[in-house]
């Protein structure tokens, strides 16, 4: 019962067992579709370790021994939306919420309470055990995210819906989506279709690319919706443009289209911010991108425009952030736009500079993705086979022991959404690669943005995440196993 990750708020074990066997139900109620998927969910990660077939079913009157009950009847409200409440019992586990997303994050428990087999893709002989007790538990932080650059190499709805899976797992609810970048454009735009067929042709080092067509990119958002994780989408600007201005000749100041890039260099390309058609063409993309995006977020990048300047970055900036508004979005950016004047809403994205502290003493909410901390491309020590480390490396116990309203000095602490991992692919070219570098730190990440920070220590941590090794190989996860850590077999 101690080995969850991210930490309950609260946890008294109790007595005994609870044990799942052939004939055991899920009880919904009330008998929504909602709950009848939510219920369909958690079935579906049960039946294959066990092949016990388990079924649906509206709870009735009385309470049916050996069954799970999963109810928002008569909700805690002080749970907030993604709260939750388990009671374990030898007869039954009952799982309570206010909100159908609370359910799905404690259904996330009740699979890490069980034996690590469970995540294993075939049955296998075990006794279905999880020990008795109560838990309380709901996030410190709204936002615990984690972000994937598809545009440096390309990665395909299968792999995307995989990295959704592995995020829900430690009961995140951000995915942030960086679709485009010089290297590739990711997604198709049919007022711009040779952003997608051109610009998404490439990735670094020349390979083929690609992109996600409109019905691919809606399927990928209902399946991150049904895991009650949102779509951040991210069309980078203006720098981080290339795959732009090769596809389209008119968004450069000179009209030549230049030829695609599949370095790793940043902070070359800018679209041309003093031409009306740049304007045209962003907000043909945000109205586009908005309208396949039922989340109220879309990031605009903003970061590194190193060849736009200032003034003309600034004005560009408080240009965009009307159109993101029109098509009803919040807009979201890396912390260079807080040289600009931003609307109240505007959320701003640290990494690297001091950008989001102004933002946040200016009354700007913050999400904190500190390069030295979160970001998962770094290197964990110098004999790590993938990676950058211009941040430096990243070992498990730096990216877990921080405080996300420690970073940002005088500014107040409720600026502070939450979290973010950013996992930036320059050097990732499978999803094999992806995970090594994402497992294990993105559970320590998790913890930060879901857990109390009374409570939590890297020692007493390390000892959790080395319980998750079984789990994670169940899951098929290509994880590092690093050494610090004293893996359970
Ligand atoms: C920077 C840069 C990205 C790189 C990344 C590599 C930000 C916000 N912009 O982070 O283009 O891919 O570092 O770590």
């Amino acid at each position: 019962m101690e080995n969850i990750i991210p930490k309950p708020v609260s946890l008294e074990p109790g007595n005994g067992f609870f044990t799942l066997a052939t004939g055991a139900n899920i009880n919904i109620s009330p008998g929504s579709s909602e709950l009848q998927s939510l219920g369909q969910y958690l079935a579906d990660r049960l039946n294959p370790a066990t092949g016990f077939g388990i079924n649906i079913i509206p709870a009735g009157g009385a309470l049916i021994p050996g069954d799970i009950y999963l109810s928002i009847d008569e909700g805690d409200p002080a749970l907030g939306e993604e709260g939750y409440e388990l009671t374990i019992t030898p007869e039954q586990v009952t799982l309570r919420a206010y909100q159908p997303a609370g359910l799905f994050r404690g259904v996330q428990t009740i699979r890490q309470l069980l034996p690590a087999a469970i995540e294993g893709a075939s049955p296998a002989q075990e006794l279905w055990v999880i020990p008795s007790g109560n838990i309380r538990d709901y996030p410190r932080f709204a936002w615990r995210g984690a972000m994937l650059d598809v545009s440096r190499h390309f990665f395909g709805v299968i792999d995307v819906k995989r990295y959704i899976d592995l995020l829900a797992y430690y009961r995140m609810n951000r995915l942030h989506l960086h679709l485009s970048d010089d290297q590739g454009w990711r997604i198709m735009i049919n007022a711009w279709p040779k952003l997608a067929q051109h610009g998404g042709s490439t990735e670094v080092g020349g390979g083929a690319g690609g992109y996600y067509t409109q019905t691919e990119y809606a399927d990928l958002v209902a399946y991150a919706q049904s895991r009650y994780i949102t779509i951040v989408p991210e069309i980078d600007m203006p720098s981080h443009t290339n795959a732009a201005l090769a596809s389209y000749p008119e968004l450069n100041c000179n009209d030549i289209a230049p030829a695609l890039y599949t370095g790793i260099e940043v902070g070359f390309s800018s679209l041309c911010v003093n031409k009306e058609i740049t304007y045209r063409f962003i907000e043909d993309v945000v109205k586009e991108l908005a309208a396949l995006t039922p989340g109220p977020y879309l990031h605009i990048g903003g970061d590194e425009a190193h060849s736009t300047n200032k003034s003309d970055y600034k004005r560009f900036i408080e240009r965009i952030q009307p159109i993101v508004a029109a098509h009803g979005k919040q807009m979201i950016g890396w912390e260079e736009i807080a040289q600009a004047d931003l609307v109240p809403d505007t959320i701003v994205q640290h990494w690297f500079n001091d950008g989001a502290q102004k933002a946040a003493s200016q009354g700007n909410k913050v999400i904190m993705s500190p390069a030295s901390k979160a970001y998962l491309d770094m290197k964990y020590d110098d004999s790590s086979p993938l990676g950058l480390n211009w941040a430096g490396n990243i070992n498990l116990q730096d990216g877990y022991t921080w405080d996300p309203v420690k970073i940002l000095g005088e500014a107040p602490e409720n600026a502070v959404l939450g979290v973010e991992a950013p996992l930036w692919s320059e050097t990732l070219q499978t999803v094999a690669d992806v995970e090594y570098m994402a497992f294990p730190r993105l559970p320590g990440i998790a913890e930060i943005g879901w857990s109390q920070v009374n409570g939590r220590a890297w020692d007493e941590y390390k000892l959790r995440l080395a319980a998750h090794g079984p789990r994670l190989e169940a899951m098929g996860v290509n994880f590092y196993r690093a050494p610090d850590v004293l893996w359970e077999k």
